[in-house]
Parts: C-alpha cells; structure tokens; sequence
C-alpha cells in the first residue's frame, strides 16, 4: 500500500507545504548517457523550462515536439531548518510516464505511472537550512506492460518515435504541481468515508489510519465553520444534522479536521472539504441522493495550446465556465485520472466525475477507434506481457481510488477505455481489475468501462462486470457517415435493441458519440466535417438516445478539440470538440446549451 503519498498536500499547524513549481533546468538525453556523465548531481547546459508543463510544445524544433526516451530536471529547493524532525519529502502531482528522482546525487524513488502522484521521501537525505538539489530523470516510453499501451518504434537515424495505441498525443513530463512537503513522524495517513441519511442528518461512518497508537479526533465543521459533529477513535459515526446534501450545482462542503492527539499536545493534524451525497444504481437508473439523474457532459483531456497535458488553472477555470454555461452536469476524465486540482474544483462547483484510470490501448492497433469497427481482433490478452500490465493496471486502480476516493463529484469508476473484449481471454483480466475496484471503495461506487465499437451484445464477454454500460459509438461517423446517415440510425437502433432484448436491468450511458468538425467549415447541404453535419450527427444521435429509457446519459465525445499524433486522420488533431482547442463554441454548443438546459430524464 502506498497511500498516504495520497493525501493532497495541505498546510495545517503542524504540516507545510511548499510549491517548487517554476522554472526548471531541462535536457533531453538522447544518447542516454546522463547516468555514466553525473547528471544525478546536476545538468549541464542552461535550458530552463517550467513545470508544470509538458515539454513537447515550448519549443519550436520537432526532434523536441517528438523526444521520445528519457528527459531530465532539475531545481534547487530550500528545506527550512525548523523542519528537522519532522518527515519531509517531495510530492510529484505525477511525472509521465515514469521517473527517478535524485536527491543531492542520491536516488530517493523510483515511480512508474504516468497520471497519479508519488513521493520521495528525503527525510534522512536533505540538508536542513540549506538549498539541496533535487533531479528527475522522466522516461517517456510507451510499451505493453505499463498503462496506457503503445509502442516505441526507433526510426532509421537512430532517434526514437511514440507510437500509441491511442488517440491523444504523448504529452509527458513534469505536467503536474510538485511541492515540497513536511508532516509529522506519527501521522495520518489515510481517511475514508461512507455516508447514509436518517431523515434529515446524515450518518457518516469514518476511518482513519495513522503510523502509531495516539488517541484520533475528527470534527466536522459546516461552511460557516460551526462546528456540526465530532467523534474519538480511529473508526466511528458522525451524526450530522439537517445535513446539506452536496448535488449538482450545488457544491456544499464541510470540513472534516483530524488530529492526532498525546493529551493536550497536537502530533498530527489534516483537513479535507468534503460533499456528503449518496450514489447508487437501481435497475435502469443512476441515483444521486436517491435521485435520478440523467448525465449530460463530456469526454474531456488534459490538453491545451503551448502547455500540452501541462496542469494551468486558467485552462481548469475556463473549461468550468464552459460547462456550465452548456448546461453540463458531468464529465469523465478520459483517458486517465487527471490533476487533483480538477476534482476540487469539480467538488465546488457540483459536477459530476467518471474518473477513469489511464488503462487505454488494450487492443493492439494504432488506430483501433477506426479498425474495431471493422470487426477486427488483436488477441491482445493472450499475449505473455498480460500477467506485468495486469499488476501495473490493479496498482492504478488502487492509487487512484485511494486518491480520489473522498471527493464528492466522482460517482463512478472507469476501470478501462475501449479494451478488447470479443475474446475470452480477457474475463479473468476484468475480473481480477473489477474485483480490485471494489475493494479499494470505501463506498463501493458504480463500476465500469467503455466499451468499443466492435463489443457487441452477442459478442462481447465483458459487459457483465460493469454496473452500468458505457458506450463508445460512432454510427454516422466511422460507421456509415455521411448520406449513409439514415442506415447509421437504423443500425444503431438494432443494436440497441439487441441490448434490450437481454434485459440487463442496468444503465446504459453514452461515454462517446462524436463527429470531427472543422470550425472553419459550413455546408448547405451538409458534408462530413462541416459545422451542418456535426448537428446532423448528433441530433441523430439523440433521436436514438430519446427512445431508450434504459438511456441514462450523453457525454459527448469531446468537449474540446484536441492534440494527436499526425496522420491523414486527424487534421492537427482530434477535431471532434464542442469547443475549440481555444475553449470558444463551435455551432453544435449553441444546440447542447438548449437541449440540456430543457431536459430532465
Ligand atoms: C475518436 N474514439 O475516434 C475517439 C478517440 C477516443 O479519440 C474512441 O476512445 O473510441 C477513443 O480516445 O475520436
């Protein structure tokens, strides 16, 4: 278990946290020669690039753009004399896809997993009152044993290539906040919680774990800091009166504090904003305090002009604003759990979160959103690098549950994007990540995963595990698109029916539908591309959606337009966006902000 490397950084009385984002020194390594030459203890060159940001796109030169193999930083912090005592450490937010982190020449971690956070725990190794060195060596690679899945490909003059198997760009680097971070030698480590409502209050059972034996106490403070409950132990329940559900828009947040206490002396203290809100699924409905809700969204990336997958508050805002100006109340984080900030942010604001782990690419295809809809199969879980993937995939899901757990807006978990799952092969893979899911869940929340073009209700051996269906489809678009529109709708109704006819007694969500859309281009009559046929499609789309109660949401495939790898499909990218890469509305927007605004499932 490595969880209390999850705990979002906080300051308390007895805990700091100090941001290292700026300017970093930067080098690649092409000929990785950086650990025979020393770079452990500091780079050569003068290159400095900020972080957080992924590198590809500061620069102007495409062997940059492109670097594929190992990068490095580094940056000199301060660690205060006062510290001493205390655990120190520093706290990625993630580094893609893996890293090495050297501290003062010594290697102090080593971390796998491009989109969760790690520390290195520096305790022993830092200079107290002295600037010490800290230097990350970043690898990039993309192989079939760590998620997401692809290849490296090594061109004929020697340099190296990305080659996904999936549709967004390999953006890495340091791409999340990073901070340097003391608490206490006995401390908390994890919290969890499970709510019920008896009438009016709320009951919410807790558990924290700490390092030693000390008496725990929790207090519950509402958002005018009264104090509204409060409990001894390490597990308990906390009555909370004429609770304030958290719900849609309505992003209502206690405090919880937890302290660890020797009599009257504070050891440890830490604090989390906390929605309280119960999430189920009952028969064809998703429930939100024991409330029906029908999910309007998106899909959505980590992707912006200049910064890449690179967190920036400015980006985080304006995509709110957007989403709720649309009328959205959810959105999942395809392909893989994103910054932390995000779902605070989405706490807030009361919006709905699929968080989905960054297992994408498990169908050996570099372009298998177009090859499953043909029907094609890759045998990709008989392959023998199943059993090392599987254990990186069962580590993620674990990390980011146990990160992501408290927060209010995720409802759901996405244990996978667009796997195989036509071959049998792949039922004890899903068993063993569904399994995992469950158990990492204090509260046990819907489960699933989006499912391919080509997983079908006869042929598909993997729909079973998920609490609710999600969806991928592109009837219209990869599939008969065009003037062929009219077969698309005929087909994708006999495919829905076809799920109907089995009974399932579950929701079925539409994790994906979309058509690429040039804002540059309209058509009278329409063509494919053009801002007239985005609309075609998707009212198409929603004609479909409309006639199925089973239906129980649309997120739309994408919010907004975003980076791939070049190919002669994708016109600088992904073009299917609401939005543009800018954020600004393509016509089909002004659509959405009318049919969300009205409509109540
Ligand atoms: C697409 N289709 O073709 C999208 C991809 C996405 O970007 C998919 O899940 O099925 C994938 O990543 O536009």
């Amino acid at each position: 278990m490595r969880t209390c490397q999850m705990l979002y950084p906080r300051d308390t009385v007895v805990r700091r946290a100090v941001s290292m984002d700026g300017m970093w020194k930067f080098r690649t390594d092409q000929r990785q020669e950086g650990l025979e030459k020393g770079w452990t203890k500091g780079l050569p060159g003068p290159d400095l690039i900020p972080v957080p940001a992924s590198f590809q796109d500061l620069y102007t030169d495409k062997d940059m753009r492109e670097f594929t193999g190992d990068v490095w930083y580094e940056t000199d912090v301060f660690v205060p004399g006062e510290w001493e005592g205390k655990e120190v450490a520093v706290r990625f937010g993630c580094a893609t896809h893996r890293a090495k982190v050297y501290v003062n020449g010594k290697e102090a971690v080593s971390h796998e997993g491009g989109f969760l956070p790690f520390l290195a725990v520096v305790t022993d190794t830092v200079q107290y009152n002295a600037y010490n060195k800290v230097v990350v060596l970043v690898n990039n690679e993309l192989n079939v044993t760590s998620i997401p899945c692809g290849e490296t490909k090594v061109l004929s003059n020697g340099k190296k290539m990305s080659s996904p198997y999936f549709d967004f760009f390999n953006y890495s680097g340091l791409q999340r906040p990073v901070r340097l971070i003391a608490y206490p030698k006995e401390h908390i480590e994890d919290l969890s919680l499970v709510y019920g409502f008896e009438g009016e209050d709320a009951v919410v059972h807790y558990t924290v774990e700490t390092t030693g034996e000390h008496l725990v106490t929790v207090d519950v403070f509402d958002a005018l800091s009264e104090k509204v409950a409060s409990c001894t132990g390490k597990e308990g329940e906390l009555r909370i009166p004429h609770v304030h559900k958290w719900g849609i828009r309505d992003g209502y947040l206690y405090r919880f504090v937890i302290r660890i206490m020797d009599g009257d002396t504070l050891i440890d203290e830490y604090y989390d904003e906390i929605g309280i809100r119960t999430v189920e699924i009952k028969g064809t409905d998703i429930l939100l305090n024991g409330e029906k809700v029908y999910l309007k969204g998106f899909g959505k990336h980590e992707d912006s002009d200049i910064v890449g997958r690179g967190f920036h508050m400015g980006v985080m805002k304006r995509d709110f604003e957007c989403m709720k100006w649309i009328n959205a109340n959810c959105f999942r984080t395809s392909h893989y759990p994103y910054s932390e900030e995000i779902y605070q942010m989405a706490d807030r604001e009361g919006m709905l979160v699929i968080d989905e782990v960054a297992a994408v690419g498990l169908f050996k295809s570099l372009m298998n959103f177009m090859e499953a809809s043909t029907g094609k199969k890759t045998a990709f879980f008989r392959e023998d690098t199943i059993p090392q993937l599987l254990e990186e995939h069962l580590q993620c899901v674990e990390d980011m549950i146990c990160r992501d757990k408290n927060h209010a807006c995720v409802i759901a978990w996405s244990l996978l994007n667009e796997p195989e799952t036509t071959d049998e092969a792949a039922v004890p893979y899903f068993e063993k990540v569904f399994a995992k899911a469950w158990e990492a869940d204090p509260q046990k929340r819907p489960r699933t995963f989006a499912m391919i073009m080509n997983s079908l209700p006869h042929n598909c051996k993997c729909y079973q595990f998920s609490d609710f269906l999600s969806l991928n489809r592109y009837y219209g678009w990869y599939l008969m698109g065009g003037y062929e529109i009219t077969d698309a709708e005929a087909a994708f109704r006999k495919e829905l029916d076809a799920w109907e006819a089995k009974k399932l007694d579950r929701p079925v969500v539409f994790t994906e539908y979309g058509a690429d859309t040039n804002p540059a281009e309209h058509k009278l009559p329409s063509v494919m591309w053009s801002q007239e046929y985005q609309l075609e499609y998707l009212e198409m789309c929603h004609r479909v959606f409309d006639s199925y109660p089973f239906v129980a949401g649309e997120l739309v495939w994408n919010f907004a337009d975003f980076q791939t790898t070049e190919g002669i499909l994708r016109m600088n990218g992904n073009k299917k966006g609401i939005f543009t890469r800018q954020r600004q509305p393509k016509q089909a927007a002004y659509y959405y902000r009318e049919r969300w605004g009205g409509k109540s499932r």
